[in-house]
């Protein structure tokens, strides 16, 4: 989650049993260097750097996050098999997240420990197979761990990936409302108040569809999209920076609220411990009493 996942909420999620992410967006690689090296003043537990591949920093970020010491870099929309080699020789877990069975088999062949398989309900760049179609065909398709992603905020969700096959799961918009994720508030009261059909993907013309809460923003970009006198450049520069402005000001009228189609199932605002502890204690409680499906 660019602009909004940093050192403060990874630590928070590694503290309390996950694997938290820094995520580096558009961001230069100081800006990861800086954030991995306040983690690691937050927690002694692994954590991730997300190495976003469509950013103009994507090779310094890439060199800073072999150097910085993270336990595991997860790469967003983009192939990674150019910088693989590198981050596997400085000893660091590869997982890439995967739209596609074949760019999974591709991460796959390239060395990626496991791979994320990401949905189009999620918030973010997406693809367009779904949750539920991608996950059990990409499980079939590679012999690493799959890791699912997509419409999961609760033990329901989290149960039905690892009856798909997966192994672990990838949440992302239930962590936009944690205590300690920084976004301004207004994107936490925006998600808060979501309902689940207030996401859109914009820019599918461009080739790479962004899911966000509908907003002046994105109602102006899907306008645009399907408005032939308008180029592709213009279009490009209408959202350059759109992500900055939800996340850090917070701007109602001109910023792009990256939200999954699961925002309308949260709620509440709670720390990430919590959040943590009553997901896996629900998909426990959930994944016990599955034997009464079997006759
Ligand atoms: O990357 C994300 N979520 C993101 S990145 C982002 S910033 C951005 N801004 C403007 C345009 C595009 C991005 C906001 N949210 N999630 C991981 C993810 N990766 N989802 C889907 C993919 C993906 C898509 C295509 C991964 C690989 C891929 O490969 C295409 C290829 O190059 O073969």
């Amino acid at each position: 989650m660019a602009w909004i996942s940093d050192a403060v909420l990874a630590a928070a999620v590694s503290n309390a049993g996950g694997l938290g992410v820094i995520a580096a967006g558009n961001a230069p690689p100081e800006y990861v260097r800086e954030q991995v090296a306040k983690a690691k003043g937050l927690t002694d537990k692994p954590f991730a750097v997300n190495v976003m591949l469509m950013s103009p920093f994507a090779d310094g970020v890439a060199r800073a996050a072999a150097e910085s010491g993270a336990a595991v870099v997860i790469t967003g929309a983009g192939n990674p098999s150019k910088y693989m080699e590198m981050w596997n020789a400085a000893g660091i877990k590869v997982i890439p997240v995967v739209p596609s069975v074949a760019l999974a088999k591709l991460a796959k062949r390239c060395g990626a420990a496991a791979v994320i398989a990401e949905g189009g309900e999620s918030g973010g760049h997406v693809g367009e197979t779904t949750t539920m179609a991608l996950v059990p065909q990409v499980c079939d398709a590679v012999d690493i761990p799959v890791i699912a992603a997509g419409g999961i905020a609760d033990g329901r969700g989290a149960a039905a990936a690892f009856m798909l096959g997966a192994c672990g799961v990838q949440i992302g918009t239930r962590f936009l409302v944690a205590r300690e994720c920084g976004v301004h508030q207004n994107y936490k009261d925006k998600i808060l108040k979501a309902k689940d059909i207030d996401t859109v993907a914009t820019g599918k013309r461009l080739g790479h569809p962004v899911r966000s809460l509908k907003t002046p923003f994105s109602r102006a970009m899907f306008a645009k999209e399907y408005d032939s006198t308008v180029s592709d450049a213009e279009l490009e520069q209408f959202g350059t920076g759109a992500l900055k402005l939800a996340a850090v000001d917070g701007d109602s009228q001109n910023g792009c609220f990256l939200a999954g189609q699961i925002a309308g199932m949260v709620n509440r605002e709670q720390t990430a411990r919590e959040i943590i502890d009553e997901i896996v204690s629900e998909t426990g409680e959930i994944l016990k009493g599955a034997p009464r499906w079997v006759k």
